[in-house]
């Protein structure tokens, strides 16, 4: 009766003993790591959401007033800078080189001429859109400019 009673004990412990210890090392090992990683993903994702939320928001406004220093398009450096403009309405351009350029529209929509140091006054399209524009002077000044 002992032996098997023992026997019937030990039968009874060790499946016991060793699920606790591959409970305990799928706990202790696998699960955290898991759980870190979803973690650290969660962590990852909400900050790349707020950064891409912060880049929507930041850089719009920062444009617009960079760009606001003419309402239309500035140019410097043989380089244009457009800023939206109003469609059907009047805006200027403002170069700030030595020289003359143009601000022409590839589809001729409109057309002006801008001496060195100088501003004029240009008429945006009525039709909204993007109007890609070029300087007639200098073929490789290129632009867009935004009418809404
Ligand atoms: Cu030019």
């Amino acid at each position: 009766m002992p032996p098997a009673g023992r026997s019937v004990i030990r039968r009874g412990h060790r499946p016991r003993i060793r699920g606790m210890i591959t409970g305990m090392s799928a706990t202790s090992s696998a699960r955290p790591r898991a759980r870190r990683a979803r973690v650290a993903v969660a962590l990852i994702a909400s900050a790349l959401a707020l950064t891409a939320c912060g880049g929507d928001d930041g850089p719009a406004p920062g444009g617009d007033d960079a760009a606001s220093g003419g309402d239309g398009v500035t140019i410097d450096g043989f380089s244009f800078a457009a800023s939206p403009v109003t469609a059907g309405a009047s805006f200027t351009v403002d170069n700030r080189d030595s020289v003359a350029h143009t601000v022409t529209a590839d589809d001729g929509a409109f057309d002006v001429r801008v001496g060195g140091g100088s501003t004029a006054d240009a008429t945006a399209p009525d039709e909204p859109g993007t109007y890609a524009f070029h300087c007639e002077i200098h073929p490789s000044m290129t632009g867009e400019l935004v009418v809404r």
